[in-house]
């Protein structure tokens, strides 16, 4: 449903496709100074690695972007998994069951990725749960019907793989390249999502309207998920430079809303806004105004579920407190054993 082409244009995807590693224009210290071989990497689109120097503005706005990448995936483990014990039938819990820990692992290489970058995975959960780091505005609102699920998958997803296949191509190595799994993974979200409410609309005229019913709750928080429109979208100008961020937020939620136009006709649903419009001309879709106060209260801890996704989250974290400490316990307990070993055979 969505795939790589949506990612670039032609001619910059080919650039890209041979675009140097870092490995492949190697750092002389007695050549170049640090910012003169990141200036290189950045003028031929190439790729910073951890050890590479670095400005510290770069670092700072990936951890950033890259922690609250990994909150929200944690986060978005929540609306979905209330629904784990209820789902329908057994093959919708097991799909579920996979999603859901699909999520859990994107956090894992999300918060490696940001561990690369010289902050601790303790720093960054610390942050989540005393509310200072953000996550996704969209892992604030209620699922209430089973429809949501699908909702989630179809929209959230298919919205989520639209603004990270480019993320696949961004300059920083270890986020780039942990992107490529997660965005698979995404697409098979996106598709079961569709899929489940492809057979709800296939019922009864309840579920049908069970379906509609849940598009209309979530249509304009996935529209605003893009993040701003780009006159009010401070990072942007940085992030892009740095070839972090490839396409902007209002092209991202312009393409949203073109790809997705036809599948609601597929699905038989009708997206909630009188506004929207195709410009045969452009072929690009006209929207009405997204509603910019609910999207930043909610960004502000104001939102429908804030409270309680935190409170679940961090009790979440304090339950499994016992799993770590064996984790560590048994990790001590192998050093010794293989410290005994090497003392045996170095006798
Ligand atoms: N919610 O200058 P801007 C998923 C903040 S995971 C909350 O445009 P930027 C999935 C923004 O952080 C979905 N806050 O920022 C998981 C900034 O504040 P700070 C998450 C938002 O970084 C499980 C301020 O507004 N995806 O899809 O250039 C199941 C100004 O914005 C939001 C990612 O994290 C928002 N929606 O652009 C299913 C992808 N939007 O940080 C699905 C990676 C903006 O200066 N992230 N803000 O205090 C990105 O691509 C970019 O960070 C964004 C924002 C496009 C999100």
């Amino acid at each position: 449903m969505y795939t790589q082409a949506l990612d670039l244009p032609p001619t910059d995807s080919a650039a890209l496709a041979s675009a140097p590693s870092s490995a492949a224009i190697p750092f002389d210290p007695r050549a170049a100074s640090g910012q003169s071989h990141f200036d290189a990497m950045m003028d031929a689109d190439g790729k910073i690695e951890p050890q590479d120097w670095m400005p510290s503005a770069y670092r700072k706005t990936l951890v950033r972007q890259i922690s609250q990448h990994a909150h929200s995936e944690i986060i978005g483990m929540q609306p979905e998994g209330n629904w784990i014990a209820s789902a329908p039938s057994l093959k919708r819990k097991a799909i579920l069951i996979a999603k859901v820990q699909d999520e859990g692992g994107h956090g894992l290489y999300l918060y490696s990725a940001a561990e690369t970058l010289g902050t601790s995975r303790d720093q960054m959960l610390d942050a989540l749960h005393t509310a200072k780091a953000k996550y996704s505005s969209i892992f604030n609102y209620p699922t209430p019907e089973w429809a949501d699920v699908g909702v989630i998958g179809w929209l959230v997803d298919g919205a989520a793989i639209m603004n990270q296949i480019p993320l696949c191509r961004c300059t920083y190595g270890p986020y780039a390249r942990a992107m490529i799994r997660i965005c698979k993974e995404e697409s098979f979200h996106q598709r079961q999502g569709f899929e489940s409410l492809m057979t709800q609309m296939q019922g009864t005229p309840e579920q049908r309207q069970m379906v509609q019913n849940a598009v209309n709750r979530w249509w304009w928080p996935v529209l605003a998920m893009f993040g701003p429109p780009d006159t009010d979208s401070p990072n942007s100008a940085e992030t892009t430079r740095w070839g972090i961020k490839r396409i902007s937020n209002d092209d991202l939620r312009q393409r949203f809303v073109d790809a997705t136009v036809p599948q609601a006709k597929i699905l038989g649903v009708t997206l909630p806004d009188p506004d929207l419009k195709l410009d045969e001309a452009t072929g690009k879709h006209a929207y009405g105004p997204i509603d910019w106060d609910e999207f930043w209260a909610v960004v502000k801890g104001k939102g429908p579920c804030n409270q309680e996704r935190l409170t679940r989250r961090v009790s979440a974290h304090e339950e499994g407190q016992w799993v770590r400490d064996a984790a560590q316990a048994y990790a001590a307990k192998q050093r010794a054993r293989n410290q005994v070993r090497a003392e045996m055979e170095a006798a």
